[in-house]
């Protein structure tokens, strides 16, 4: 289209604009990027036009940041790529929030759809949405400025209706040079009404699930981050005190209730998995973080029935039989449960809850003292110690947390005392979300932020401190340098002069990453260092890395989860043999 004919039928828009009202009308004013062609623009004139754009150093941790943002928010966290390369960079990231369940649009530019279609070799040339449709929930192209708005639309339904996921949204580069008429433009965008409905529980499923409540005599409640994602934080506590029964959060539904709520048996986790005979999941998985609901923790098999809360009707019966399946969300299940429990429900059993209670208090004394030791160099306790105080003082923090050993002890030793104040590996338990949550949490909540990060799950998203310190975030990373992997007194079993497959440079300097971007670095040494450095940067909200010194031979190997290990399964066949020789 000419100038003069433009001229002629009044102002035009383009596909750069339409997309980005498309966005701004839906309430989605902040994007997480890295830029290039075909989307540089994009970038810049979204940023014009009132959007937050960040620009991060590689798309898997702004797709990070993106994934966060969703499950803090409800609303899709947007992640923004270049094709090919910057497109599969981000992909991890979206099969990520599909897995975890959290609401994501991935937006990758993409190149032209001749060229790649006829496979001649363009720039950055791939097939996007079909490489991208297996590993998400919805994937969708728009070829038509006209059809922006129905395409944005139909991208926020699919992340954040139902189970929540991620969605892939592909844009030709020139889609984003197409003009239109801008009033038939503006009329062409869609602002998405009731885009989650509520979805009531079926008052038969509600009363069979009262029924088996009702029957039990060792109840327990499962809380899940699906429960923290719905933000029906008051519901799902009057639930649980409504019905008395002890409970266990997930490690993402922590601080749903405090973590020192009297029904918490977080501590007593063995003992209640094993000798319950009801179990309410409420927005929890049956998957291998709960052993599949069958294990050998779980007691005798068949001892025990489930009721489950859940949106997906085909969560139901996954791994094992679901006596109730209650479908719907959590918040209007947590209400219809609430109102049929009536005014005078018979509390859970005095019996069990003192039993799961006198264990609690018994396991949380033998841990305080561990957490009090003067190891030097300090052990995971120590540390972790000096770190739960932090978060204790300050409960609005949010907590990020990756890596083995470092993941499991703070699980377990740091309590969170208010919803969605917990992020961490997630369902995969991937390394590398560390510095994208951090971002994300600290600029959709405006909190102080501490991320806890083994010195390997660090590194994979390590070069985003530039971008904590571009932003001016008040993130402080403490990096627990154990030197490796796992422990960090790994050997070569060649005895050649290669170090161990899981050690790294010894002694390594962290703190001085931060402080190459003009950010805090500091080295702590003891809890009290630790203490100080870590205070004064939530406090102060600087960026802040603080290279923990850790014991090389405090770890365990794969931390929590060395049964999952091959050579486990190898060791015990092994042993079996030599038992019958
Ligand atoms: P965890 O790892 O904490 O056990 P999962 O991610 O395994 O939690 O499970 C979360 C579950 O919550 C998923 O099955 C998902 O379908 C469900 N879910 C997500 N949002 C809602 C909601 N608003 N209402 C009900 N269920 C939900
Ligand atoms: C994307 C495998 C699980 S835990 C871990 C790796 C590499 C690092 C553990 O060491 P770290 O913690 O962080 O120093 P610590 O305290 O035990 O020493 N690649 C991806 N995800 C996973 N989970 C791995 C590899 C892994
Ligand atoms: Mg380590």
């Amino acid at each position: 289209m000419t100038e003069e004919s433009t001229a002629a039928q009044g102002p035009i828009t383009d596909g750069f604009h339409l997309l980005i009202d498309a966005l701004k009308l839906n309430g989605l004013n902040t994007i997480y990027n890295v830029p290039g062609i075909p989307i540089t623009d994009l970038g810049r004139y979204a940023q014009g036009e009132g959007i937050r754009v960040l620009s991060f150093r590689h798309e898997q941790n702004a797709g990070n940041a993106a994934a966060i943002a969703g499950y803090l928010t409800k609303k899709p966290g947007i992640c923004m790529t270049v094709s090919a390369p910057g497109f599969l960079n981000g992909l991890t990231a979206l099969a990520h929030a599909t897995t975890n369940c959290w609401p994501m649009i991935l937006i990758s530019g993409s190149s032209e759809r001749e060229v790649v279609d006829l496979m001649q070799g363009d720039y950055e040339e791939m097939d996007q949405l079909a490489i991208a449709k297996p590993l998400c929930k919805a994937a969708f192209r728009i070829l038509h400025a006209e059809d922006i708005g129905i395409g944005v639309a139909r991208a926020i339904r699919a992340a954040v209706s139902g189970r929540p996921g991620g969605v892939y949204l592909d844009i030709p580069g020139s889609l984003l040079g197409q003009v239109m008429d801008a009033a038939e433009g503006e009329k062409s965008l869609v602002k998405v009404i009731d885009p989650a409905p509520a979805q009531i529980p079926a008052p038969d499923a509600v009363a069979r699930a009262i029924e088996v409540l009702i029957s039990a005599r060792k109840p327990l409640i499962i809380l899940g981050k699906g429960a923290a994602y719905a933000q029906a934080d008051d519901l799902v506590r009057e639930l649980v005190e409504k019905s008395g029964i002890p409970y266990l959060p997930m490690s993402m539904a922590k601080g749903l209730l405090p973590d020192t709520h009297v029904q918490s048996a977080s501590a007593a986790r063995s003992m209640v998995l094993k000798e319950s005979d009801v179990v309410l999941m409420v927005g929890a998985r049956l998957n291998w973080l709960l052993s599949h609901g069958k294990s050998k923790q779980w007691g005798e098999p068949h001892s025990k029935k489930f009721i489950q809360i859940d949106i997906e009707p085909r969560e139901m019966d996954s791994n094992i039989e679901i006596a109730a399946p209650l479908v719907g969300d959590i918040g209007s299940v947590a209400s219809a449960l609430i109102d049929a429990m009536g005014d005078d429900w018979q509390k859970a059993p005095e019996e069990w809850t003192s039993a799961v209670r006198t264990k609690v208090v018994g396991n949380v004394e033998r841990m305080a003292s561990r957490l009090q030791n003067n190891s030097n160099p300090m052990d995971y306790n120590a540390a972790l110690g000096a770190l739960k105080n932090i978060i204790k003082d300050r409960p609005d923090a949010i907590l990020v947390n990756e890596g083995a050993n470092t993941l499991d002890f703070a699980r377990s030793i740091i309590d969170i005392y208010k919803p969605r104040k917990r992020l961490d590996v997630g369902t995969w338990g991937v390394m590398g979300i560390g510095m994208g949550s951090a971002i994300a949490a600290a600029v959709e909540t405006g909190k102080p932020v501490l991320a806890v990060e083994g010195d390997s799950a660090f590194g994979f998203s390590g070069m985003e401190v530039e971008t904590i310190c571009r932003y001016n975030l008040p993130i402080c990373v403490v990096v627990f340098n154990n030197n490796g992997i796992y422990r960090g007194d790994g050997v070569n079993r060649s005895g050649g002069e290669d170090p161990a497959t899981t050690s790294f440079v010894e002694g390594a300097r962290y703190d001085l990453m931060m402080q190459a971007f003009g950010g805090v670095g500091i080295t702590a040494n003891t809890p009290d260092e630790l203490t100080r450095a870590v205070a004064e940067a939530m406090d102060s909200g600087k960026p802040t890395l603080v290279n923990t010194v850790i014991d090389p031979k405090a770890g365990k190997e794969s931390g929590n989860i060395g049964s999952l290990n091959p050579t486990s399964i190898v060791a015990d066949a092994r042993a079996a043999a030599k038992a019958q020789v």
